[in-house]
């Protein structure tokens, strides 16, 4: 972009890392969001009419209506891998652009997924409650007794980047068995190199696994893929682990199997309708309650943050967005 022209506006929705932050001011006429109070619906569909690119996050519901005053906007750079959030066909109506940030979170992402299964499993949580509370008696050779992790069938749905990390992990460093259920299989090598089997369908997999992980992003077919009759095909001793989106599973539902013990428990770091987690569930110790900490350390924020600024400057300079998905 030329040192003379006109730097466009770009409106953040949230607190950045710093050196996000810094860079945007580097590069942009940008208004930061020095509160970090989300947006309302008003606010979102001002920042539309008012700057030329918003960087926005999963905070933001960015339905076709926030489109409906008319828009100057003409990118939306998404601080995130899912953008479930925002209603891309409205965008392309609109004729805004949608990036995301793939690739820069897989490896939190999938550490926070080992996190889940061996913290539920191991009843990590319910220890350290039991604890604090100042109601640990001492050791004693029954207290607390749990899952194993190490050597158990990991059945991991949607075989995508954070996917594959996760078998990895599991696979090398656990020793387990690990089955997965994938749209897209990979090549029987790839798969090999894994550590992992490609079963055809689902239920296959929710009847063989100890742990099932799910890694598939949320679209009309993945909207409570873990329903009822899904959920009640899993093992009476296995857990379900959800880094990917609530909406990938029936919450209602969960609480159900959960209630009558149809599954062992389940480690949830998503939820459908974030930032509410229903009450049943935390009151329920065999659940692991994460705040969406799935790609929560600072590199890893500082690298989303930097890809986002990078689909804002590309574009601006040049009408293409490396990691375009509307
Ligand atoms: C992000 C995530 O922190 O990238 C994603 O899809 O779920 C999280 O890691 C969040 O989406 C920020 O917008």
């Amino acid at each position: 972009m030329p040192a003379t022209a006109k730097r466009p506006v770009v409106i953040v929705t949230r607190r950045l890392p710093d050196a996000v932050e810094s860079r945007l001011q580097e590069l942009f006429d940008v208004r930061l969001n020095d509160s970090d109070r989300p947006f309302s619906a008003e606010e979102l569909a001002e920042a539309m009419g008012t700057a030329d690119g918003v960087l926005c996050t999963v905070s933001d519901p960015i339905t076709a209506a926030i489109f409906a005053g008319g828009s100057r906007v003409r990118i939306l750079a998404n601080f995130g891998v899912g953008y479930n959030h925002i209603d891309v066909d409205a965008a392309r109506r609109a004729g805004v652009v949608v990036t995301n940030t793939p690739g820069v979170l897989t490896e939190a992402t999938a550490d926070i997924a080992i996190a889940l299964m061996l913290m539920v499993a191991r009843r990590l949580g319910e220890g350290e409650r039991e604890l604090r509370a100042g109601q640990w008696s001492g050791w004693r050779p029954t207290h607390m007794l749990a899952s194993d992790v190490a050597g158990q069938i990991l059945g991991i749905v949607g075989l995508g980047r954070i996917g594959k990390a996760v078998a990895k992990r599991a696979h090398a460093g656990f020793g387990m068995q690990v089955l997965s259920y994938t749209p897209r299989p990979v090549s029987e090598a790839d798969a090999a190199l894994l550590g992992v089997r490609q079963v055809r369908t689902l239920a296959e997999l929710l009847g063989a696994a100890d742990f099932v992980s799910l890694h598939c992003p949320v679209a009309p077919e993945t909207k409570h893929l873990m329903n009822l009759a899904r959920l009640r095909q899993m093992k009476s001793t296995a857990y379900l682990i959800n880094t990917a989106r609530g909406d990938v599973v029936d919450q209602e539902a969960l609480i159900r199997v959960l209630e009558e013990r149809t599954i062992a428990g389940a480690g949830l770091d998503v939820y459908e309708g974030e930032p509410s987690v229903p009450e049943p569930l935390k009151h329920m110790e065999n659940v692991v309650l994460l705040p969406h900490l799935g790609s929560a350390t600072l590199t890893t924020r500082e690298a989303m943050g930097m890809k986002a600024v990078e689909n804002l400057r590309s574009y601006f300079d040049s009408g293409v967005a490396p990691d375009r998905v509307g």
